[in-house]
């Protein structure tokens, strides 16, 4: 029964239309998304809309996971120069009651790096992605693939 319970919370998607989102203890997930894959590109990105913590205490992304990719990698977007560069970075930071940007390439913000992708992303693809905290634990959420409006970056390391 409280697994019963448990479970109908965690997968509590309340968001109408063309947006999805997931919230697991004082975290908001919004609109996990990841861009299609390019032909003969192995790696993929995933993008939210942003990653909220509404607690009282900061939590930590650890690492993530998913079946289409062999490894995925926590990626940080930084100048140098005049050129948006991204590097991996061991973890990511979430303070309490702060909404942490991972929205498509803004400057400084995160997203996740999906490396040797195993099928190609194509738009309207949904994939799982299980995602590791520090506090919150484990937590899989549906991942949309899908083009964004602002599509004119390349993504490049
Ligand atoms: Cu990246």
């Amino acid at each position: 029964m409280i697994r019963l319970i448990l479970s109908i919370c965690l997968l509590a998607v309340h968001f109408a239309g063309h947006a999805h989102g997931f919230r697991v203890g004082e975290l908001r997930i919004d609109h996990p998304y990841a861009t299609p894959s390019r032909p003969g590109v192995q790696t993929g990105a995933v993008y939210f809309r942003s990653l909220d913590n509404r607690g009282r205490t900061a939590d930590r992304l650890l690492s993530a996971s998913t079946p289409v990719a062999e490894r995925v990698e926590i990626h940080q977007m930084h100048m140098d120069g005049d050129i948006m560069r991204m590097r991996a970075v061991p973890d990511l930071e979430l303070p309490a009651r702060t909404a942490v940007q991972m929205r498509h390439h803004t400057p400084n913000g995160h997203h996740l790096m999906l490396l040797n992708l195993k099928v190609p992303l194509n738009d309207g693809d949904r994939f799982p992605l299980t995602l590791h905290f520090e506090k919150a634990g484990s937590y899989t959420v549906q991942v949309w693939v899908q083009t964004p409006r602002d599509a004119d970056h390349q993504h490049q390391h």
